[in-house]
């Protein structure tokens, strides 16, 4: 690279955010996170510290929020970012439900703030935006995928405002000629993965049973089925996604699906527990409409990128548990 590239991730202290992070440094960026005040301190920059990223002479953090829409006038005025990145949301679909409008307050009306400060200081920009699977809803093609052009009926607060902000950054591009294109990820994971999605809540679980620390895990709906990747190799796709030569929309995903049952079935194995003498159902973590099964098609991708996952199921699920016993 010639001349240090800038990027801004909102986000940054997130799973991906940390992923992205190192990746961008690793390739010569400078880059400048987006972090919201925390009460605990040490919070904000956890998984970046996770990471060995933070502190680093090449990375900026500065305080803001998607709802402010002042700070990001402000850091974008400041940075004069190449590339955006915006990973900031209330991210699990679970709580969408308990809190829908601060879900919908970041989600959506985050992304037309940020949209309307790039339009405003930066509009030669690239800018990522995350959407997701959640988007689709129940939606299936008959050959049981989703991909680009299948419909979006999302069945969540959480799904709802991923696909406003997806439209809007449509709006955006068509309307005003800018860069920015749309990723729909489906569920990826990792050892910094949240402790209250399914699968870092199963491998953390099991682990604690197998050392006799618990005796029981909890969970809702084993049924369901995902398409579960790693985030270091979806992190890999948003950046793809902004050298390519236009801007446009992308599925990314492995192209197998699991149940949840599979999850616990393959991490309760590998510890020598029997999942029957351990797991609970418990109606609280099931959702007042749930989303069945998701399967994605990345062809498109990879045909255009040249993107493919590194990590399997299995290789993914190995990672996790290994971590969680250091
Ligand atoms: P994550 O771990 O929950 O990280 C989300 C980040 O957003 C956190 O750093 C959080 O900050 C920040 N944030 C929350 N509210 C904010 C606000 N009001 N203003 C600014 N930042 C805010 O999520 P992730 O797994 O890294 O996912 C990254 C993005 O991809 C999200 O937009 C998610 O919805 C989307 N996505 C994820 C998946 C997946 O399977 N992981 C799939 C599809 C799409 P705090 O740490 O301060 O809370
Ligand atoms: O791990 P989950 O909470 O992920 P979910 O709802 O699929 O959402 C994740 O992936 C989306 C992409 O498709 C992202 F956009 C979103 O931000 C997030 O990263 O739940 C997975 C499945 C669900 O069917 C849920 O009902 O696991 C089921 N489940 C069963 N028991 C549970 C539990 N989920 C959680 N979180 N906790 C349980 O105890």
């Amino acid at each position: 690279m010639s001349e240090r590239k800038t990027a801004f991730i909102t986000g940054i202290n997130g799973q991906d955010g940390s992923y992205l992070t190192e990746l961008l440094l690793n390739k010569g960026y400078t880059v400048v996170g987006l972090v919201r005040r925390l009460s605990v301190p040490e919070s904000q920059t956890s998984r970046l510290e996770e990471a060995k990223v933070y502190p680093h002479k090449n990375l900026h953090l500065e305080y803001g929020d998607l709802t402010d829409q002042s700070s990001l006038f402000r850091i974008l005025n400041r940075y004069k970012p190449d590339e955006i990145y915006n990973l900031g949301a209330q991210s699990h679909v679970r709580v969408s439900f308990d809190a829908p409008q601060f879900t919908t307050d970041v989600i959506a009306m985050g992304t037309l703030n940020l949209l309307e400060a790039m339009r405003e200081i930066c509009p030669d920009a690239r800018m990522y935006q995350a959407g997701s699977s959640e988007m689709f809803g129940n939606s299936i093609d008959a050959d049981g995928f989703q991909r680009e052009t299948t419909p979006m009926h999302p069945v969540s607060p959480y799904g709802c405002a991923k696909l406003y902000a997806h439209n809007l950054c449509q709006t955006y591009r068509n309307s005003y000629g800018m860069f920015i294109s749309n990723g729909i990820l489906f569920n990826h994971e990792s050892s910094r993965r949240g402790g209250n999605f399914v699968t870092n809540k199963i491998v953390k679980g099991a682990l604690k049973i197998a050392e006799g620390k618990e005796s029981t895990l909890a969970l809702g709906n084993l049924e369901a089925t995902r398409d579960w990747g790693h985030s270091k190799d979806y992190v890999e796709a948003m950046w793809l996604i902004l050298q390519h030569t236009h801007p446009d929309d992308f599925v990314c995903s492995t192209g197998k699906s699991h149940s949840v049952g599979d999850v616990v079935k393959y991490v309760f194995g590998r510890l020598d527990l029997c999942p029957d003498q351990h797991i609970i159902i418990d109606p609280k973590y099931f959702r007042p409409q749930e989303l069945d099964d998701l399967k994605g098609d990345s062809t498109k991708l990879r045909a255009a990128l040249g993107w493919k996952p590194s990590y399997s199921f299995e290789t993914l699920l190995e990672e996790m548990i290994q971590h969680g016993k250091i």
